[in-house]
């Protein structure tokens, strides 16, 4: 028998589903959309991914197997549907990805089918997230994800320090995935891998991050392209660093590439996220760059400062000041979705098209890397807007 609170709780929740979303208009930058709702939230999981719904077995009808965050989505445009593979976390800690579907990209979303698994010969890994979806020019859908396992030189006492690897899977229909091995980097700890759309020079091409500590970059840092000849062996023989971590910027402790980058007229234009430091704790924006379209390492237009930063509730969360994004979609009007999270804990998206895409990055000045030269641009700007105004 199937609990009575069940139908309840699923009338509840197919109106949050329902919900229309309708852009924030006390936001307004000229460059992108916000909208009023997160479009995923823990509240979207299926109610039957986790309770027992047999009142026999669980009279009480308690969740057994709680959600504790929805984030970190990576997204890609099917016949016509918006796909998100997301990252949900368990009330246990541990992160599975899980598709979910919109039929316009901004409202609706829905999580379909059952949580994604495969058979997985890598028994050390504990912790799989941040998936980036890219397909690729070889009929392939490829996801790279952060793989992670505890370090086997952590001390005994430390029961929190991972080794973070990129893992690798494929798939043709978003149900049936194939892992692959692990990519393979000269840095010791990887995360943020993402691999480029189009063959560079006949190679599969990747940006990367080195890093030699789990948490703080150490010497790496920065972001990285990479080439491997074989995608079925990835080993990646040398990453050289195209965008670094920079004193006294938004990416001054670090920085990762977002979705893989999209290409226009102009160039690849990414989108990233860089890290700072505060009394707080570590701050995490978006940024974007672009980079040449004969050669996409080579950056070629960069603004200064942030793209997108935490906004209003935006800021809080289990790991507030976060703004992180792995999933962005263009649709066949040039219509730029973003998919990005907050604070480690729900999915928003922020829409845009690319020619403001473009515009925003190629004419927005550059960071001058210090405050009097930063003020000196802005002082510029104001007399021009000045003698336009006529005073
Ligand atoms: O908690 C913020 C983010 O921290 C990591 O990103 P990075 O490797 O750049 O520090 C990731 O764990 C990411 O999932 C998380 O959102």
């Amino acid at each position: 028998m199937i609990h009575k609170k069940y139908v309840e709780l699923v009338n509840e929740q197919q109106k949050l589903i329902k919900r229309k979303n309708h852009i924030n208009t006390e936001f307004y930058n000229g460059v992108y959309d916000r909208y009023q709702y997160p479009i995923l939230t823990r509240h979207h999981v299926p109610i039957h991914w986790r309770f027992d719904l047999d009142e026999t077995t669980n009279p009480h009808f308690m969740e057994r197997l709680g959600i504790n965050a929805t984030f970190n989505a990576g997204a890609i445009y099917l016949e016509g549907k918006y796909y998100l593979v997301v990252r949900t976390e368990g009330v246990d800690r541990k992160s599975f990805f899980a598709l979910a579907v919109s039929e316009n990209g901004i409202d609706n979303f829905e999580f379909i089918d059952t949580p994604i698994v495969w058979d997985n010969p890598y028994e050390e890994e504990t912790n799989i997230y941040d998936m980036r979806l890219v397909q690729h020019e070889d009929g392939w859908i490829y996801g790279i994800y952060c793989s992670e396992s505890k370090d086997p030189e952590a001390s005994e006492f430390d029961t929190s320090s991972a080794i973070a690897q990129a893992g690798l899977v494929r798939t043709k229909d978003l149900k049936v995935w194939e892992r692959m091995p692990n990519i393979e980097t000269p840095s010791p700890q990887q995360r943020n891998v993402v691999l480029h759309p189009e063959f560079i020079n006949g190679k599969y091409a990747f940006y990367t991050r080195p890093q030699d500590g789990f948490i703080s970059t150490g010497k790496g840092g920065g972001i990285a392209f990479g080439v491997c000849d074989d995608i079925t062996n990835p080993v990646i023989q040398e990453e050289v660093i195209m965008d670094e971590k920079v004193y006294h910027t938004v990416y001054e402790v670090k920085n990762g590439q977002g979705p893989a980058p999209i290409k226009t007229d102009k160039g690849w234009i990414h989108i990233a996220h860089g890290v700072r430091n505060t009394a707080a704790g570590l701050r995490y924006v978006l940024y974007t760059f672009a980079t040449s379209l004969a050669a996409p390492e080579k950056i070629i237009a960069k603004p200064g400062g942030h793209f997108i930063a935490p906004y209003d509730d935006e800021r809080v969360g289990d790991v507030s000041n976060v703004i992180f994004c792995n999933g962005v979609i263009v649709n066949e009007e040039n219509k730029v979705f973003i998919y990005y999270a907050s604070s480690d804990t729900r999915m928003h998206v922020a829409t845009t098209t690319i020619d403001k895409l473009v515009d925003y990055t190629f004419n927005t000045p550059e960071d001058q890397l210090c405050s009097i030269e930063n003020a000196k641009q802005r002082k510029s700007l104001i007399e021009r807007n000045l003698r336009l105004l006529g005073k």
